[in-house]
């Protein structure tokens, strides 16, 4: 693809810092080092009225041949749709060893004495953006979203109207299918650290009466920011008021972005995976991790010895950190396994933010967001709050 002036149309594509809707340029930027993570002939639109949709070109010229040039008035962007991928450290043997079964995540941040409070994250919804959901695992198929509607609807038949057909337990964007299971595994790890339910030898949902809305939108080989952004707007629909985002890119989506900050009207909170690099994300940053946005948590990953974990990012743009570092949860066929990741420390922070909710349910997004910065316990994460997650903490702060 080449770069440079294409005198045609309000074409941007945009670095995410960027004023993405930065006037009448007739100019069609491409970011050089998009390019490697593009999903060829494939093209995210947004429009003038806040929608997006995908379509599908040879090549640029024969976008802006037959799309651009018909709609230039009623665009805001045009930009190469982007594959982003689950946020697991690069070596294998990270992402699923039989190490020790315990429980040392929920223990460091003392979900506890919020269970002994009877604060469970009752009535909370939180969207698992992410690989699927073994929905009939027996310890989350009680904590799974029911879209009654469509339960005691037609089989065949888009009962509540919203677009999606049979949408009981969620949605498959990738297949554009209801969703029953997780080709990965990874979504259904990460939902059992959220909200799986406790039993006698064993407690590892953070908040385990929240509800998990599986949204499922990648594949092994991860997934594309439209179908990401599908998935988004479906969390809003559905009324989730926490989406788990533990994925991202090394490359900027401007339709990603945007589609993020959509979800601050309908007060959201979007908790964001660091990334498994290694790297300060405000020099290699990584998305949606590096957004930055006021809603937004990036989470990076700690060990059970108070470090940060050595695959984790980190940096100013890391708001704090929680376990992320041999977590024992749920898994595809009734299982269980320990991962590593990022992706395994956010949702720590999203069912704290599903405990919190649930203790104050007419919290503000951004008040649940500063109950859990300050709340942290201080140490020597390289992150803007240096701090690890705690509960008793932020609930105090709640009040
Ligand atoms: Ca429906
Ligand atoms: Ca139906």
């Amino acid at each position: 693809m080449t770069k440079g002036f294409l005198p045609v149309a309000l074409l941007l594509l945009t670095a995410c810092n960027q004023k993405i809707d930065s006037a009448n340029q007739k100019t069609f930027i491409t970011k050089p080092e998009c390019e490697g993570t593009a999903i060829p002939r494939q093209y995210l639109v947004r429009w003038k009225t806040g929608k997006f949709s995908t379509v599908f070109a040879r090549d640029r010229e024969e976008l802006i041949e037959n799309f651009v040039r018909p709609n230039v008035d009623d665009l805001e962007f045009v930009e190469q749709d982007q594959k982003l991928i689950i946020s697991l450290p690069i070596e294998p043997q990270s992402i699923a060893s039989s190490g020790s079964a315990t429980d040392w995540g929920q223990d460091k941040i003392n979900a506890k004495y919020a269970w002994d409070r009877n604060i469970l994250g009752q009535n909370i919804i939180v969207a698992v953006v992410d690989s699927g959901v073994e929905t009939n695992h027996y310890l989350l198929n009680k904590n799974i979203f029911i879209n009654q509607p469509e339960r005691a609807g037609q089989p065949g038949v888009d009962d509540d109207h919203n677009g999606y057909i049979d949408d009981i337990n969620g949605w498959n964007f990738a297949d554009n299918s209801p969703i029953n299971n997780d080709e990965v595994g990874h979504g259904t790890h990460v939902s059992g650290i959220i909200a799986s339910q406790h039993t006698s030898s064993r407690s590892l949902g953070v908040a385990p009466a929240a509800r998990i809305l599986p949204l499922d939108f990648m594949g092994t080989d991860g997934g594309s920011a439209s179908d990401a952004i599908e998935s988004l707007q479906y969390a809003a629909q559905m009324g989730a008021k926490i989406i788990n985002a533990s994925w991202g890119g090394e490359t900027c989506s401007a339709s990603l972005l945007s589609a993020i900050k959509d979800l601050e009207t309908s007060d959201i909170l979007f908790i964001s995976a660091a990334g498994n690099s290694a790297h300060n994300i405000s020099y290699y940053p990584e998305f949606p991790a590096a957004f930055d946005l006021p809603k937004q948590l990036t989470v990076g990953a700690s060990t059970a010895s108070n470090y940060l974990a050595a695959f984790s990012n980190y940096g100013p743009l890391v708001d704090l950190v929680a376990p992320g570092s041999d977590v024992y949860s749920t898994y595809n066929g009734n299982g269980f396994q320990t991962m590593s990741g990022t992706s395994m420390a956010t949702p720590f922070v999203s069912g704290v933010a599903a405990l919190l909710w649930s203790a104050k349910p007419t919290a503000s997004a951004m008040e649940i967001k500063n109950s859990i910065l300050s709340g942290v316990i201080q140490g020597f994460y390289d992150v803007q709050t240096r701090g690890q997650l705690n509960v008793p903490n932020s609930l105090s702060l709640l009040n």
